[in-house]
């Protein structure tokens, strides 16, 4: 019996190791199975099988969605920044291209706006020489349609009584009558568009141009009778030069008279240029310039420009004083003078023809400046004196006022000069 109870208790031990060995491997083997799970289950199937280790997994999933979502999103915000960022750029440069058309459009219309100023002011100019020569030309062909000896000879008493000179009148009115025998010219308007067109043409003369930077100081020796406008024109011209940056020196060689050293001092003070004046009173005016060029070149100036007299208070003729200077120049400096420049007053009319004959006799004269032609009705002598003289006109004054002595632009003069008077309302 107590063999029996041995042997069972025996079986008994040995079942419960047996049970309790079983259930130990089972386990294991979950474990197994759930560590395997990590590796190989489908996301969702391991987030429901929760453990610790899958909660990180999980969430590492979850973070690598936020992050690929993120990184998705990031992407597209980032796509979305950089079209934004495209397109502002676009709107950016599309804005500096409008900004830059309204600039050039702005700067523009400036310009435009000053040329129209400009002009403006040349028709007012020559508002009185357009009502002595230009408005009765107009009022002959008004309403004419056939073209007659009778208005020819018209044509020619306004041409004549304007200044243009007898020589330029025959001139023109031949160029009308050939033009009448090829019937090249149908009515009015098409010997208006000749005449201006001839008168250009007439105006057009070349000019070396004035070069102010090669052969140092460029030398300008202005001539002209008493009251001309001389030494007006010369300030106006300094003023402009130095404006334009360059060194002027002003050579007072009318030394006849303190006012003329005066008048040109103060000149020299509005414009900042040096003027070299007469030791004394009467001293010779050829040696006053020649000082004034060998200033001019001590100190570096660009142009030297002389002012003279227009009448002798000796004996001495004027045009002997003038050559006398020109001759000087020379000595000072070899190409001097680069420019005689004859100062005309457009008020003499016919006198300023005679004029340029009169110092052209004496001095190669190389350019006009014509005075005045504001305050005159016989501008036309303009005409005249190019087509006969064949000498350019540089500046035309229009005024007193320092910016009223222009450059001479020939289409723009005749142009401001020729407009009709219907023309004249609508400007
Ligand atoms: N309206 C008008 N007046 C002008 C013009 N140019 C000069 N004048 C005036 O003409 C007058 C004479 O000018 P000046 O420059 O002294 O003449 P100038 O030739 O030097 O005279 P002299 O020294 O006596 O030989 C002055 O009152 C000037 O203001 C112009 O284009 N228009
Ligand atoms: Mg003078």
């Amino acid at each position: 019996m107590g063999i029996a109870l041995g042997v069972v208790a025996v079986i008994v031990i040995i079942a419960l190791i047996f049970f309790f060995t079983k259930k130990s491997n089972s386990a294991s083997s979950a474990t197994e199975l759930e560590g395997r799970s990590d590796s190989t289950a489908p996301k969702g199937a391991t987030a429901t099988t929760a453990s610790s280790a899958d909660t990180h997994v999980t969430s590492s999933l979850d973070d690598s969605g936020d992050i690929a979502q993120a990184e998705e999103t990031d992407q597209t915000s980032d796509s979305d920044a950089d079209s934004k960022s495209e397109k502002e750029s676009e709107e950016t440069a599309e804005g500096v291209r409008l900004d830059e058309t309204a600039e050039q459009t702005a700067a523009q219309n400036l310009k435009a706006a000053r040329r129209e100023r400009k002009l403006q002011k040349l028709r007012q100019g020559l508002s009185k020489t357009r009502g002595g020569l230009v408005s009765k030309i107009s009022e002959l062909f008004k309403g004419k349609k056939e073209i007659d000896a009778s208005l020819l000879e018209e044509l020619e008493e306004v041409l004549i009584t304007s200044d243009v000179g007898a020589k330029t009148t025959e001139w023109l009115l031949e160029m009308i009558r050939s033009a009448l025998d090829k019937e090249e010219l149908k009515d009015s308007d098409a010997v208006w568009a000749l005449l201006k067109q001839e008168i250009k043409h007439a105006l057009k003369i070349k000019a070396s141009p004035w070069n102010f930077d090669s052969d140092k100081p460029f030398t300008i020796m202005v001539v002209g009778v008493n009251g001309a406008g001389k030494t007006t024109t010369i300030g106006k011209l300094a003023s402009q030069f130095t404006e334009d940056g360059h060194k002027v020196v002003l050579a007072a060689a009318d030394t006849f008279r303190a006012a003329a050293v005066n008048q040109l001092e103060i000149w020299g003070r509005r414009t900042d240029s040096e003027v070299v004046k007469p030791a004394k009173e009467g001293a010779d005016p050829s040696s006053v310039v020649f000082d004034a060029i060998k200033k001019a070149q001590e100190t570096g100036a660009d142009i030297v420009i002389a002012d003279t007299a227009g009448r002798l208070h000796t004996q001495a003729p004027l045009m002997e004083e003038l050559k006398k200077i020109n001759r000087v120049m020379g000595k000072a400096h070899e190409n001097a003078p680069h420019e005689i420049l004859l100062v005309l007053d457009a008020t003499n009319g016919q006198n300023a023809l005679q004029q340029v004959k009169e110092f052209g006799e004496a001095l190669s004269i190389s350019g006009i400046a014509l005075t005045k032609l504001d305050g005159t009705a016989k501008g036309g002598v303009i005409i005249g004196i190019c087509h006969e003289y064949k000498i350019p006109v540089r500046y035309i004054g229009i005024g007193e006022a320092k910016d009223s002595l222009r450059q001479f632009d020939v289409d723009d003069f005749v142009d401001a000069l020729f407009i009709q008077e219907n023309e004249q309302e609508m400007k």
